[in-house]
């Protein structure tokens, strides 16, 4: 009697491991720690996004699922625009990552790098939230990243070291800092400047040594949090470029969630981007308080207006046509339709 029941105890435990679907596969087989790559650091919206979303996650799984926030690219040692590789491998299972830096791997994503194409956030949430960035998310996916939201860095704004630049004839000679994506050394290029490609940890050296003269990044989430003040006393807002972000997991890593699990990460993301979006945004429309902040450290605030934008632009249109054919003609098309371009 006793060997039938240890028999059939046994039969049912295997019956119920072959029920329960392969992709689960877990059986509490959880990591002890699941790896998130952040190129920037703790503090402001870009970073704190990313804590709250791990904490959120854990918090609501009951400590199953312990999300490690890996600050200032500490997982790819320098080499941001590896980190989609990363997360492609299963090294890093996390990142909230800029589309800047996978473009390399995902050149669709190049989209929101052209120039002078974004005039302000209704357009970019049109993008994001239609068809394109539908089509974005896809395109990542097939590559072995499952994009859960987005987020956002900003608007890329322009500092320097040396004068301000209202028109392209100032950026003439300027030493640029930008991120190892070519679309960028196009960009300024045209614009008659001196591009430097250089990784975000090894930037701020050269900017305190004035190696470079200058860089662009969004204000709220880069340019407060590391009082660039300190290195660039002039700022020109002229939204050249959007940067949203993208939490985004390792393919590896999500087909070992169950469903129950799967949704809870899935509106920790949801939940933890659209609290940094606002963050992201705070103060820059309207009468651009975000604006006063940088007044008050002393730095020089060129706003251009839409006439003096037209002239970078201008100088400009051999890349976009150019980089257009790299993106996808029908992907940048169906953008520039949404955007209320030509
Ligand atoms: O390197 C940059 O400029 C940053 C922090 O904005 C990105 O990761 C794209």
């Amino acid at each position: 009697m006793k060997g039938l029941r240890s028999v059939t105890l046994i039969l049912g435990v295997l019956l119920l491991s072959l029920l329960l679907p392969a992709s689960w596969g877990f059986c509490g087989k959880y990591k002890s720690e699941y790896k998130m790559s952040i190129v920037v650091g703790p503090k402001g919206p870009w970073g704190e996004a990313a804590q709250k979303f791990a904490d959120l996650v854990k918090e609501r799984t009951n400590g199953r699922i312990n999300i490690k926030c890996y600050f200032a690219g500490q997982l790819f040692a320098g080499k941001q625009t590896n980190e989609f590789l990363l997360l492609r491998q299963g090294v890093a299972d996390f990142a909230l990552a800029s589309t800047i830096n996978w473009s390399p791997q995902v050149p669709e994503l190049n989209l929101f790098a052209l120039p002078f194409f974004f005039d302000n956030y209704e357009q970019v949430d049109a993008v994001k939230n239609g068809t394109p960035g539908k089509i974005l998310f896809q395109k990542i996916e097939e590559k072995g990243v499952v994009g859960l939201a987005w987020g956002e860095n900003g608007f890329r704004e322009l500092t320097n070291r040396k004068h301000p630049v209202v028109k392209p004839d100032d950026l003439k000679g300027l030493k640029v800092r930008v991120v190892g994506s070519p679309i960028f050394i196009d960009i300024f290029r045209a614009l008659g400047a001196n591009p430097i490609n250089m990784n975000w940890g090894e930037a701020q050296t050269a900017f305190q040594q004035g190696t470079v003269d200058g860089q662009e990044n969004p204000v709220n989430a880069v340019i407060i949090p590391y009082q660039l003040w300190q290195v660039h006393p002039y700022i020109t807002i002229w939204h050249y470029a959007i940067d949203p972000l993208i939490l985004g997991v390792s393919k590896k890593t999500w087909n070992t969630f169950s469903p129950e699990d799967k949704k809870i990460i899935k509106k920790a993301a949801e939940e933890a981007c659209a609290w940094e979006v606002s963050r992201a945004r705070k103060g820059l429309t309207g009468k651009m308080e975000a604006l006063d902040i940088l007044k008050q450290h002393g730095m020089k605030v060129v706003v251009l207006t839409d006439q003096q934008k037209e002239a970078f632009r201008k100088e400009t249109l051999d890349v976009y046509s150019k980089w257009k054919k790299k993106i996808g003609v029908e992907l940048v098309e169906a953008a520039e339709k949404l955007v209320g371009r030509k």
